[in-house]
């Protein structure tokens, strides 16, 4: 099984050693927000009032790499570009790039012939991707490359005739783009459950793959139950659940242990972040709540709590976890432990429509350094 069995094992973006998970005080040495101080009131509990705060959380490698993407495109290009759905599945990072001159659209249809598209980290099916050059658009691609990874998979298995059993969430972009390299040959499967019903039409060529954002758990329960019906079922040559997703995951069950309350910063639709949620229920904690920002923490989540843990999607921006603790601090707590599981250092480098207009001019992302190359 190419999944890690031991779930709890934390995933290396890069061959450096594994920092061992460690608490230690840090400093909240960032400016003040002036507005909505001091919402939140600083109320007696028994013991030490603290947040646990864990690492690594927030942006990923393929984050940074597709918000930097629209980000240079607007840059180079100039306002608007356009961008197929939301350029990662974030409300604050979508209208911060709205600011700036990006238009989200659902479909190619929507953007001018001959316009700058961006596809979205989530990335597209083939026919996506034909579609916005039978309308003359300049496309950029910002699909995750470990998406891409997925894609490649599925485009290979389906040339063996296999059956791809793909676990997925029905609806999302990703799922939709990676079943669209194969339709004919993918069947998704969105639960444990459907595991127990879904019909193979030979059980002898037969595969799994998954989207990268989902519970390690919750996978490998779903694989154990494909597996007791059809023994022959191959796994994929390399975990398709990401070393972001599965990183976030470790920590937050750290953290959990120890949490009476955990605190989730992600959007709604963010299927990594919504996963965060359900593990930190699952591995101990009392209550967890998901927050696109710290002004919806209500008071009376904080009642008796003497911890809290903290953390946040992959597609989420630090500066709103450093909001959710300064509105913590305010309630009393100020001591903020960070419990460190692994350690990321991976950066990708920008997409390769970018690179091409970026030669010549001085961003460090297009010239290299220790950017891995991934295409
Ligand atoms: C691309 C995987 O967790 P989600 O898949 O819903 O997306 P996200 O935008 O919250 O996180 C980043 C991402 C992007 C994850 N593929
Ligand atoms: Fe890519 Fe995983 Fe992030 S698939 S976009 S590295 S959550």
């Amino acid at each position: 099984m190419t999944l890690s069995a031991e779930s709890s094992r934390p995933i290396h973006a890069t061959t450096s050693a594994a920092a061992p998970a460690a608490a230690a005080s840090i400093g909240l040495g960032m400016p003040r927000i002036p507005s909505a101080r001091n919402r939140l009131k600083d109320t007696p509990v028994i013991g030490h009032k603290r947040v646990l705060l864990a690492a690594p959380r927030g942006y990923c490698a393929g984050v940074d790499r597709a918000v930097i993407a629209v980000e240079k495109a607007l840059d180079l290009y100039g306002a608007p570009v356009y961008v197929r759905k939301q350029i990662v599945h974030n409300t604050h990072v979508v209208s911060e790039l709205e600011k700036k001159g990006a238009i989200f659209v659902d479909e190619v249809d929507e953007v001018p012939t001959g316009a700058h598209i961006v596809f979205s980290a989530h990335g597209v099916s083939p026919a996506v991707v034909n579609a916005a050059a039978a309308r003359g658009l300049q496309a950029i691609d910002a699909t995750c490359p470990l998406v891409t990874k997925v894609h490649r998979e599925a485009v290979r298995f389906a040339r063996d005739d296999f059956q791809i059993l793909l676990i997925g969430h029905e609806g999302h972009e990703e799922v939709e783009g990676t079943a669209g390299e194969a339709p004919e040959h993918t069947t998704l499967v969105g639960s444990p459950d459907e595991a127990d019903t879904i019909e193979v039409a030979d059980p002898t060529k037969v595969v799994w793959l998954s989207q990268t954002t989902l519970s390690v758990d919750e996978t490998m329960e779903t694989v154990r139950r494909l597996r007791a019906r059809f023994p022959l079922l191959q796994d994929p040559p390399s975990d398709d659940i990401c070393y972001a997703t599965q990183n976030r995951q470790v920590a937050i069950k750290k953290v959990a242990e120890d949490a009476e309350l955990v605190i989730v910063v992600g959007s709604a639709n963010s299927s990594n972040s919504v996963r965060l949620v359900e593990v930190a229920l699952e591995y101990g904690a009392s209550a967890a709540y998901r927050v696109d920002y710290a002004s919806e923490v209500k008071q009376e989540w904080l009642d008796g709590v003497a911890t809290v843990g903290v953390t946040s999607g992959a597609s989420v921006p630090e500066e709103l976890v450093e909001e959710l603790l300064r509105d913590l601090a305010d309630a009393g707590y100020g001591d903020v432990q960070q419990v460190k599981t692994a350690e990321e250092d991976l950066l990708f480098s920008l997409p390769k429509e970018l690179r091409k207009d970026l030669a010549g001019k001085t961003d460090a992302r297009a010239l290299g350094g220790r950017i891995a190359s991934n295409d």
